[in-house]
């Protein structure tokens, strides 16, 4: 069953399901994968969308995708499509892209731009803070443009990223504190003189919890699954990962005190109890970024950026998001759920706003290794869906040393799930 099927049934067991998912939430033992309904059940799925996409901060994209009063893309939170633009003041706003007459879809477009939002039906028109501006002549005496405005998708933006949250009320909790610290440790990246150089779009069908799974954790690395990511990456998920040798914790050391020499931010930081996590990782020895030969992506440095070697900041972001800042680019990810089992992995390249393509930088060679790698991962990400529809699947073990990552997401989404379900 689809999700369309799906949210098209009316459902008499979906109070049942909630509980069935309380109780099986709690009951699971902490390092252990999930009972198998929370992989493939429709209505477990549903209950995800309700408790956790629609309630949760999502990332959804970067400032520099809408630089320009008018710049808007647009996003599908399951079915709930939703627009996000830059207004006249500058200022990034979120919009259920659902029009207040009958409800057509407004823009229908990827990304785009505009003076005005205007719905393609019966041309109802909206200013770019959501106030309905023309309604026709035809609406009655009685009509009230004021009621009738977009409806609003709380928004923040932190070091560029911009999150969405589709509840009435924004979620309690430190959000802004993670904010914080993604726009002190973005600066010397300056996001708003980036541009997105190449975007991809993959279909997976895999439950977007086998997704997040399998990025947060390089267990899989091993044995030949990520040959061009490895030949720049280190295994090493932290740097304070459990496995990390004597070898790792010296080169560490030696290229944070450089980084530090130059005011570039480095350590560790957790929001939320492993939630959000920021930290920047070397990668291998004497290589600058994750091309296939470790060399320069983009002949221009990003923002303040001098020195070729930073490594990755990696930005984990719960529920939907892994990210890569390099020194000439960074890589930002985004996993949005489709059904129980299909997800969407949205992966974006930015370079500085004046590199020039053909010039600075070759988009094939930018994306060569994360493309490969993201393919990897989804034939990885589908092989398991398909073990764990099976009747022989039995929830296993994580190590705590290889998949603490893991260990942590599911520990975030079961208290989550579990916490909303209650409020
Ligand atoms: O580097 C990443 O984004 C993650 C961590 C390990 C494997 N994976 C591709
Ligand atoms: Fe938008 Fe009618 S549905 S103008
Ligand atoms: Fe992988």
């Amino acid at each position: 069953m689809n999700q369309i099927d799906l949210l098209n049934t009316t459902c008499p067991t979906l109070e049942e399901a909630r509980k069935e998912m309380s109780r099986l939430l709690e009951e699971r033992p902490s390092n252990y994968s999930l009972p198998q309904p929370l992989y493939n059940d429709p209505h477990m799925f549903r209950i995800d969308m309700e408790e956790v996409f629609q309630k949760e901060w999502l990332f959804v994209g970067m400032t520099s995708e809408i630089p320009a009063k008018g710049d808007y893309f647009t996003v599908e939170i399951g079915q709930n499509p939703v627009l996000v633009v830059r207004d006249a003041d500058g200022d990034v706003q979120a919009f259920h892209n659902t029009c207040r007459h009958r409800g057509s879809r407004i823009c229908q477009e990827h990304r785009g731009k505009v003076a005005n939002l205007i719905c393609p039906y019966h041309k109802w028109a909206y200013d770019l803070k959501g106030n309905l501006l023309f309604a026709g002549t035809e609406m009655g005496d009685a009509f009230d443009m004021k009621q009738h405005g977009l409806k609003k998708a709380h928004t923040k933006v932190g070091g560029g990223f911009i999150f969405i949250c589709l509840a009435k009320e924004e979620p309690e909790g430190d959000f802004d504190d993670f904010l914080k610290t993604m726009d002190e440790y973005m600066e010397p990246y300056d996001v708003e003189n980036t541009k997105l150089a190449v975007e991809s779009n993959m279909y997976e069908q895999a439950n977007w919890k086998l997704v997040i799974e399998n990025n947060r954790e390089c267990y899989h690395c091993h044995g030949g699954n990520h040959p061009e990511l490895l030949n720049t990456l280190l295994e090493w998920d932290d740097t304070n990962d459990p496995r990390a040798p004597q070898e790792f914790l010296d080169q560490y050391a030696r290229q944070s005190a450089e980084w530090e020499a130059e005011n570039i931010p480095h350590e560790r930081r957790d929001h939320g109890n492993n939630r959000n996590r920021v930290v920047r990782m070397p990668l291998q020895e004497g290589k600058k970024v994750m091309t296939l030969d470790g060399e320069s992506g983009c002949k221009k440095m990003l923002g303040r950026i001098k020195n070729p070697h930073l490594g990755s900041m990696r930005i984990l972001h719960l529920p939907n998001s892994w990210n890569h800042m390099q020194s000439d680019h960074f890589i930002v990810f985004r996993v949005l759920p489709i059904s129980a089992q299909e997800s969407i992995v949205t992966t974006k390249w930015f370079v500085h706003k004046d590199a020039v393509e053909g010039v600075d930088y070759d988009v094939e060679r930018l994306r060569l290794v994360w493309d490969a790698t993201n393919d990897q991962d989804r034939v990885l990400g589908e092989e398991n869906q398909l073990g764990i529809n099976s009747v022989g699947y039995e929830p296993g073990p994580y190590s705590e040393t290889f998949e603490f990552g893991v260990i942590n997401f599911l520990d975030w989404y079961s208290d989550t799930v579990q916490k909303n379900l209650k409020d």
